[in-house]
């Protein structure tokens, strides 16, 4: 298989670290969204990261669609989400916290850094950044034990510290002294080999 994207971005991270945690062996094609749109397009025809092009030549795009395929490839006493049931609800929930929450985190980088300097408007970082601590705070809020929830790791867990590790890169500040329990989370996840050594290192 071949994973389309950097690992700087969490949505092909999230990706890389389901790959490794099931145990599957890929090759990382990393093109760059900045610059290499061209080449992105040839697998997504929206133009963005993460692909996965299987085994049988199928590219599918966005990570949530690439992570349903995989958590049915495993099966349900594998999949990191469980695949039906409140069970299920209970992780998607958290996932669209996490996901809403690192969307505004990468919109934000994106509103800072990818507009000329005239173009860039405060206001609008301001309030992408807000809504990032919004979901990240709700998801601190309800950590109350080692997981997030089922008394297991689940997808939710690798999502969300993955998210805050992408969030904190793009804008450390931004969450200085707001999220002491995902902090802790994600540092014992990033002990994971299959999540740690996913990290984006330049
Ligand atoms: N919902 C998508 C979001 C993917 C996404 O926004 N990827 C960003 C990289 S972090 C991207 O490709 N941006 C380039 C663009 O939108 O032009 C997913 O989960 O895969």
């Amino acid at each position: 298989m071949q994973l389309i994207g950097r690992t700087m971005s969490p949505f092909v991270r999230r990706v890389a670290a389901t790959l490794n945690l099931y145990g599957y062996t890929y090759e990382n094609l990393p093109f760059a969204t900045a610059t290499q749109g061209a080449e992105i397009s040839r697998f997504n025809p929206v133009g963005r990261v993460p692909a996965l092009v299987t085994d049988s030549g199928e590219s599918i795009v966005d990570s949530a669609a690439i992570i349903d395929w995989l958590d049915h490839q495993v099966g349900a006493a594998r999949a990191l989400t469980p695949l039906a049931g409140p069970e299920r609800f209970a992780v998607t929930k958290c996932l669209a916290l996490a996901l809403g929450a690192v969307e505004k985190a990468v919109q934000a980088t994106y509103e800072k850094d990818r507009r000329p300097a005239d173009k860039v408007w405060p206001e609008n970082v301001d309030k992408l950044l807000a809504q990032a601590r919004g979901g990240f705070e709700a998801l601190e809020a309800q950590l109350t034990g080692e997981w997030l929830v089922l008394g297991r790791m689940t997808q939710a867990d690798v999502t969300t510290g993955i998210a805050l590790d992408s969030a904190e890169m793009f804008n450390k500040p931004a969450y200085e002294g707001r999220l002491p329990k995902l902090q802790a989370l994600r540092d014992r996840l990033n002990a994971i080999p299959a999540i740690g050594s996913t990290g984006f290192k330049g």
